[in-house]
């Protein structure tokens, strides 16, 4: 019954790695890699598996990190064990490299950054050689690490690997990243550079919101002999913006984006955190309405990378990642909006099992963003889109 297709349009592709989900970042860390498990078990109960290319990643080697990362920083991840952390010894790099409460050192860790960061790469390089039209890493998307620094969960960097993979194929690279955070360390990367536009939707609250970057005014440095200046666009939200705003704000940025910058493949980190009801974010988006983003990015028919990223309450995750994945198959309009019932999923979907549950009306936040406040969005946008030459 929930067999789906193979669809005759796009190949999808789909990297994931299980050793990645049995990582633990620790008991109170929001962090918890199962849910990949569970995004995973909730797309097979639907049959989607049948309609992918399944590829196992491999890990990402030294050599393909160190594109990215300095050596001193990966040398460290590599060596590094958990307990070291009460060693004296050590504590200069600890601050160094930011480990600590956010960035926590955990049996595994290096196994962990390199299995995911190899999805990426692998899930770019499909794209590269059509053999893929749509490769998706769920376990990628960690988008605040930077070349010598862990930051807010992430330590290696997979989507600046993977751009710079596309890099190697097509002239403009376009990053698009619906977390609720700020996309920072994918900013800064490219930020000297006019081959990348970053666009990245967050909270923004320079005091009170990790991390306290992304203002609608850092458009990249100014420098005339810089040819990244404005090539990094931000959407810079406040608490509780509903689904219909959320939408109409990502067809209208994305749409005139697209259309200026024409990039040859897209990178998109669908981070589940701007969910309503999720255990660190504000916003009071659907799974639907989180969908119809990736949906109206795919219209574009250019070659697609989908990465995960935040999504702190596991069941809603899952929930979003699966239904994307059915937009990315063509599937959406022919899978059950009723999950599978089964007693693998009564704990986390159960008693209702539905793939949709109201999560605006669960947890309301005031609406904190007028459309006074959008339509002055739009406008910055379109002006500093004034700049860019496709
Ligand atoms: N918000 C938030 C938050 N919560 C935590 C946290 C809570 C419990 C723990 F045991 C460990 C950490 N840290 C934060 C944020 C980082 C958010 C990272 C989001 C990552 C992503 O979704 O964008 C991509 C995967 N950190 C902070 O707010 C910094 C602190 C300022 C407060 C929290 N403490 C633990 C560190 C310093
Ligand atoms: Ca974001
Ligand atoms: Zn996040």
């Amino acid at each position: 019954i929930y067999q789906v297709a193979r669809p005759q349009g796009y190949r999808v592709s789909w990297h994931a790695n299980p050793a990645v989900e049995a990582h633990h970042f620790g008991q109170s860390h929001p962090m918890k890699p199962w849910r990949l498990t569970l995004t995973k078990q909730l797309v097979m109960a639907y049959g989607m598996h049948h309609a992918m290319d399944l590829y196992l990643a491999r890990a990402a080697t030294y050599e393909e990190m160190a594109e990215f990362h300095e050596s001193d920083y990966l040398d460290f991840l590599r060596q590094v064990m958990p307990g070291d952390m009460e060693k004296a010894d050590q504590s200069d790099s600890f601050v160094r490299f930011n480990f600590g409460d956010d960035c926590p050192i955990f049996d595994g860790l290096y196994s962990y950054c390199s299995l995911y960061a190899g999805g990426t790469v692998d899930a770019a390089r499909k794209l590269c050689n059509d053999q893929s039209e749509i490769a998706i890493n769920w376990s990628g998307g960690l988008h605040h690490a930077k070349k010598a620094e862990a930051s807010g969960f992430c330590y290696v960097n997979d989507i600046v690997l993977g751009v710079l993979q596309l890099l190697r194929h097509h002239p403009r690279v376009m990053y698009i990243d619906i977390d609720v955070h700020h996309g920072d360390g994918v900013e800064q990367a490219f930020w000297s550079t006019d081959r990348v536009l970053t666009v990245s939707f967050h909270k923004y609250d320079k005091d009170n919101f990790f991390p306290g970057t992304g203002a609608l005014d850092d458009t990249g440095p100014t420098h005339p002999l810089n040819p990244g200046a404005h090539h990094s666009i931000n959407v810079p939200l406040n608490d509780g913006i509903d689904d219909d705003s959320y939408i109409q704000l990502f067809k209208e940025v994305i749409g005139a984006c697209i259309k200026t910058y024409r990039p040859g493949a897209i990178v998109l980190q669908c981070g589940a955190d701007s969910l309503g009801c999720d255990r660190l974010g504000c916003f009071n988006l659907n799974v639907r309405a989180h969908g119809a983003c990736v949906a109206f990015t795919k219209t574009f028919g250019l070659p697609l990378l989908v990465v995960g990223g935040g999504g702190y309450t596991p069941r809603n995750v899952s929930r979003a990642w699966a239904h994307e994945t059915s937009i990315l198959l063509e599937a959406d309009q022919v899978i059950d909006q009723k999950i599978p019932e089964s007693v693998a999923f009564r704990n986390h979907f159960g008693p209702d099992y539905s793939l949709f549950p109201p999560l605006s009306e669960i947890r309301k936040l005031e609406n904190k963003n007028p459309r006074s406040y959008l339509e002055g969005i739009v406008e910055a946008v379109h002006e500093q889109l004034r700049y860019i030459k496709g």
